[in-house]
C-alpha cells in the first residue's frame, strides 16, 4: 500500500488558509481519496489549551516557553501524523512549523534568531509540498481588520511576511508552493485541487523528517 501524503498549508493572516484547507480536504474525500486534517496550535490538548490562553491574552509566558510550547503542540501529534501516513492516509495541516519559527523570530528578541527557532522542530515529520498563500498586505486588510489575537498587529505582521520570504529563500524553500491568494476562493481552490491531485498521482519515496 502506498503511504499517505503529507501536505502542509502556510501563508499569511487571512490569506484563507482554513477555508482552503477544508475545502481541499472536501474536494480529496469526494474523489474517493483517504484523507485527515489537523492544524497548529490544536487548542485542544492541555498544551495547546496554554497556547490558547497566550494568544488570547488572558495569560503571559516567556518568549522561549510560548515557542517551545507550540513545538511540543506538534510533537504530540507526531505519532497521528504518522500513523495515518503509514495506513495510506493523506494528511493536511493547517499551519506547520514555518509559522512556528517565522512568528517566534518575529518578536526580535534577541537571541531567538530564525536558526534558533528552528531548533526544537527538527525531526518533524517533513511535508511532501507546503502550499504558500501568498495575498498582499491591501488584499488582506479587505478581508476584515485586525482581530483581538496577540500577533494580530501591522509591525508584527510586517516583519512576519518579511521572514516568511527568508524562510522562502532558504533551505526549507524548494518545497514551497507559492499560491496567489488575492482571487476569489473558487479561484484559488482551483489551482491547489491541481497541485495536491498531481502529488496524489505521484509516486513517493519514504517520508522525510525536517533537518
Ligand atoms: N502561531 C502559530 C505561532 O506563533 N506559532 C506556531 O507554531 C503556530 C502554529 C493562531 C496564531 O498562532 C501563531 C500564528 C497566529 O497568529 P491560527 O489559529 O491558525 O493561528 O490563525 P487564524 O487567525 O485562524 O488564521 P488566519 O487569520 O491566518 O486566517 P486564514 O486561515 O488564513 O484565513 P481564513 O480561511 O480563516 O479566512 C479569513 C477571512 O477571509 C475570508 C474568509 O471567509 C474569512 O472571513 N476569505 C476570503 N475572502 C475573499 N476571497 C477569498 N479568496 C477568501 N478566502 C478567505
Ligand atoms: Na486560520
Amino acid at each position: 500500500m502506498a503511504r499517505g501524503k503529507l501536505i502542509v498549508f502556510e501563508g499569511l493572516d487571512r490569506a484563507g488558509k482554513t477555508t482552503q484547507c477544508q475545502m481541499l480536504v472536501e474536494a480529496l474525500k469526494k474523489d474517493g481519496e483517504k484523507v485527515t486534517f489537523m492544524r497548529f496550535p490544536d487548542r485542544t490538548t492541555p498544551i495547546g489549551q496554554m497556547i490558547n490562553s497566550y494568544l488570547s491574552g488572558e495569560s503571559e509566558q516567556e518568549d522561549h516557553v510560548i515557542h517551545l510550547l507550540f513545538s511540543a503542540n506538534r510533537w504530540e501529534a507526531v505519532p497521528k501524523i504518522l500513523e495515518a501516513i503509514n495506513s495510506g492516509t493523506t494528511v493536511i495541516i493547517d499551519r506547520y512549523y514555518y509559522s512556528g519559527i517565522v512568528y517566534s523570530a518575529a518578536k526580535q528578541n534577541p537571541s531567538m534568531t530564525l536558526e534558533w527557532c528552528r531548533h526544537p522542530d527538527v525531526g518533524l515529520p517533513r511535508p511532501d509540498i507546503v502550499v504558500f498563500l501568498h495575498i498582499s498586505p491591501e488584499d488582506a486588510a479587505k478581508r476584515g481588520g485586525y482581530g483581538t489575537e496577540r500577533y494580530e498587529q501591522k509591525a508584527m505582521q510586517d516583519r512576519v511576511r518579511e521572514l516568511f520570504k527568508e524562510v522562502r529563500q532558504s533551505k526549507e524553500g524548494g518545497d514551497f508552493n507559492v499560491i496567489d491568494a488575492g482571487g476569489s476562493v473558487e479561484e484559488v481552490q482551483e489551482s491547489i485541487y491541481d497541485l495536491a491531485k498531481g502529488l496524489l498521482e505521484d509516486e513517493s519515496g519514504p517520508l522525510r523528517t525536517v533537518g
